[in-house]
């Protein structure tokens, strides 16, 4: 094995999803009451990221380019707050560009660390990224970041550690599930540790269900692939074309729903149990919860960080912030 290939060998967490888990937590959801539910994470098979990646390039959806024009307007000062020696931890692999621009920036770092469930996904990417700045040690883990999991050491001294997890994901968890993400982030980084983490923000409306209901029907086909996964994963029968695409945001409690509404009374099998749905009942399989720059650093708070700087657009439409440890 050359020196290369042994350094992405990657550790993998006791904690990977088995077919197991998958049963449990899709017929656990799809009971729950007062609305079905199948879980978020499951939307991404290779089909689904596939799909997602072509989300981030549709007129209609702004996040991602809005995201990676503000890292392009501020990564110095970005990278002047996450100091020198750092240990960058990103969850979840997905942001290449992104993750690039603030390593090319930082003043010797030690390391990056890319956390992801899918091997194969995180494995090119971490091998891109290794070819792309051969001077940064790269550090892949297979691990679901949802769950406590062991950080790497890189060979260079490390003088603080900094979690970067771009792309407003943090927005698909509720309120609860962030704040307890928050402080396994906080335990894991140590006082005077940092966290750089991108943040959609309230906005017309309008503006975001176009964002989530796009004219080319991408999101669409990306939420019903899970029930194209399910179908073939766990032997389900899902007929994909007796479920509508919606999603719609609840201003009140400022978030995206994404919804399958069943177009007929139905009954579906799902790993040898039945499910009764009625015409027009929706199942629910993602929340996008979109921040005041204010509410977000209310959450970040109960977790134990304390900001630093914001970064936002001209619409302030997304944000960008950076958080220490307190
Ligand atoms: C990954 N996550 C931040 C996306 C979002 O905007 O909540 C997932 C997505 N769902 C539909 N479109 C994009």
């Amino acid at each position: 094995m050359t020196a290369a290939a042994r350094r992405l060998e990657p550790t993998t967490a006791a904690s990977d999803r088995s077919l197991e888990r998958m049963r449990r937590d899709v017929l656990e959801a799809l009971g729950r009451r007062p609305m079905r539910e199948l879980p978020t994470q499951y939307l991404y098979d290779a089909r689904g990221s596939a799909l997602f990646d072509r989300i981030c390039e549709l007129p209609e959806y702004y996040p991602t380019r809005t995201e990676l024009a503000i890292m392009e307007g501020h990564v110095a000062a970005m990278a002047r707050g996450v100091g020198e020696r750092a240990l960058v931890i990103e969850y979840g692999s997905g942001s290449s560009i992104k993750t690039r621009r603030l390593l090319e920036e930082l003043r010797a770092p030690a390391g990056c660390v890319l956390v992801d469930i899918s091997r194969e996904h995180l494995l090119r990417s971490a091998a891109r990224l290794a070819d792309e700045l051969p001077h940064v040690e790269v550090l892949p883990v297979v691990a679901d970041f949802t769950a406590p999991f062991a950080v790497p050491s890189p060979r260079a001294a490390v003088r603080r550690r900094v979690v970067y997890f771009p792309g407003s994901t943090i927005g698909n968890f509720l309120p609860e599930q962030a704040t307890r993400l928050l402080q396994q982030m906080a335990a894991q980084v140590g006082p005077g540790g940092g966290l750089l983490i991108g943040t959609d923000l309230r906005k017309d409306p309008a503006v975001l269900e176009a964002a989530y209901n796009d004219a080319q029907g991408v999101t669409a086909a990306f939420n019903k692939n899970l029930l194209r996964r399910i179908d073939r994963e766990l032997g389900a029968n899902f007929d994909l074309r007796a479920f509508e695409h919606r999603a719609i945001y609840d201003q009140e409690l400022g978030r995206i729903e994404m919804l399958l509404i069943s177009r007929e009374a139905q009954s579906v099998r799902v790993a040898g149990r039945r499910f009764d749905l009625a015409a027009g009942e929706p199942i629910r399989t993602e929340y996008s919860h979109k921040y005041t720059v204010d509410g977000f650093h209310e959450l970040c708070a109960a977790a134990g960080w304390r900001p630093e700087a914001v970064w936002t657009d001209e619409k302030a439409w997304f944000a960008v912030h950076l958080l220490r440890q307190a």
